[in-house]
C-alpha cells in the first residue's frame, strides 16, 4: 500500500495497437481499456478488455496489450465485411496457402470489390470460387494487379484461395465483400410509372404499370432468375411519341459556335399543354438572349419558334 502513495499506482501507457481503436484513457489502478481491431483483423494477442490491477504488490494490466493483424484465412457471414491478405498493410509472408469462405444465407448471393490489389506476378495468386469450396466453379484467377472491379457469386457462397511461392513478396490485397440481402438487386421504377410486387427472390416476378398518357415499353413481367440477374431491363413508360422534356444545344456545343449563324429550333407543342424554355448562358456563349418568340398554347399555334441570336 506504501508503493501506492508514492504515485505507482497507475499502469504503464499501452498505447494504441496498429490496426486497432482504445477506448479508454485511464490507466489508473482499477480502470480498464479496450481494443476493438478495425475491420479485416482479428486479435492475434490478448482479449479485448484488459484492466489495471493490483497483482503481487505490483500495479500492472490484467493480460498482454491486445494485438490485431490480419489472419491468414477466416470464415464469414455477416452482412459485409473485408478480407486482407495475410500481414496486410505489410507485405504477405511466402508459402502462404491461406483459404476464406464467405457464406450468406441460401437464396442470397455475394458481391466483392477488389479494394487493392497486387501480388508478385504470375506466383502469388488468388482464387475466387463460385462456392463452398475449391471444387466450385472458378469465378477468377488473379495475380500481379489485373483484377475486376467486382464480382457476384450466383450461389450463396464464395471461397477464395491465397497462395504464394517461396520468393518474393507484395502488398496483397483488401477485399470488400457485401451480402446482397435480395436475390435479385431492386430492378427500379420506370419513370411515369409504377411497380406491382416486392419480392426479389428467385423465381419472383415484378410488374409495371404507366400513369395515363403513357405506356409500357413493354409488357412481359420481370422474373428473377437463378443466376440473380432479372429477364428483362427495367421497361420505360413512353410518352405517345412525345418527350416531356429536352435540351437544345448550340450548334458545335461544347465547343464554340461558328460565327455568322441564323438557327432556328422548333419544338412541337401538343395543344393545351404548357411549357417552359431555360436559356443557361455559359460563360462562352455570352449572348445566350432568347429572342424568343415563343407562342404560347393560347394562339392555338402548334409550333413555337425559339431563336438564339448568336
Ligand atoms: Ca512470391
Amino acid at each position: 500500500a506504501s508503493t501506492l502513495a508514492f504515485g505507482h499506482n497507475e499502469c504503464p501507457d499501452p498505447g494504441v495497437p496498429i490496426n486497432a481503436r482504445r477506448f479508454g484513457d485511464n490507466f489508473q489502478l482499477g480502470s480498464s481499456i479496450s481494443v476493438i481491431c478495425e475491420e479485416g483483423f482479428i486479435k492475434t494477442q490478448g482479449t479485448e478488455t484488459i484492466s489495471c490491477i493490483l497483482m503481487d504488490g505490483k500495479v500492472m494490466w490484467s493480460g498482454p496489450i491486445p494485438r490485431c493483424g490480419a489472419p491468414c484465412g477466416g470464415h464469414f457471414s455477416s452482412p459485409s465485411g473485408v478480407i486482407l491478405s495475410p500481414g496486410w498493410p505489410g507485405y504477405y509472408k511466402d508459402s502462404l496457402n491461406c483459404e476464406w469462405v464467405i457464406e450468406a444465407e441460401p437464396g442470397h448471393s455475394i458481391k466483392i470489390t477488389f479494394e487493392r490489389f497486387q501480388t508478385e506476378l504470375n506466383y502469388d495468386v488468388l482464387e475466387v470460387h463460385d462456392g463452398p469450396n475449391l471444387l466450385s466453379p472458378l469465378l477468377g484467377s488473379y495475380n500481379g494487379t489485373q483484377v475486376p472491379q467486382f464480382l457476384f457469386s450466383s450461389s450463396n457462397f464464395i471461397y477464395l484461395l491465397f497462395t504464394t511461392d517461396n520468393s518474393r513478396s507484395n502488398n496483397g490485397f483488401k477485399i470488400h465483400y457485401e451480402i446482397n440481402t435480395y436475390s435479385c438487386l431492386d430492378p427500379g421504377i420506370p419513370v411515369h410509372g409504377t411497380r406491382y410486387g416486392h419480392d426479389f427472390s428467385i423465381g419472383s416476378t415484378v410488374s409495371f404499370s404507366c400513369d395515363p398518357g403513357y405506356r409500357l415499353s413493354h409488357e412481359e413481367p420481370l422474373l428473377c432468375e437463378k443466376n440473380h440477374w432479372w429477364s428483362h431491363p427495367l421497361p420505360n413508360c413512353d410518352g405517345k411519341n412525345e418527350l416531356t422534356s429536352g435540351t437544345i444545344l448550340s450548334p458545335g456545343y461544347p465547343e464554340l459556335y461558328p460565327n455568322s449563324l441564323n438557327c432556328t429550333w422548333t419544338v412541337d407543342v401538343t395543344h393545351g399543354k404548357g411549357k417552359k424554355c431555360n436559356c443557361i448562358p455559359l460563360p462562352l456563349y455570352n449572348q445566350c438572349s432568347m429572342g424568343v418568340g415563343l407562342r404560347t398554347p393560347e394562339d392555338q399555334s402548334k409550333f413555337d419558334i425559339m431563336q438564339f441570336h448568336l
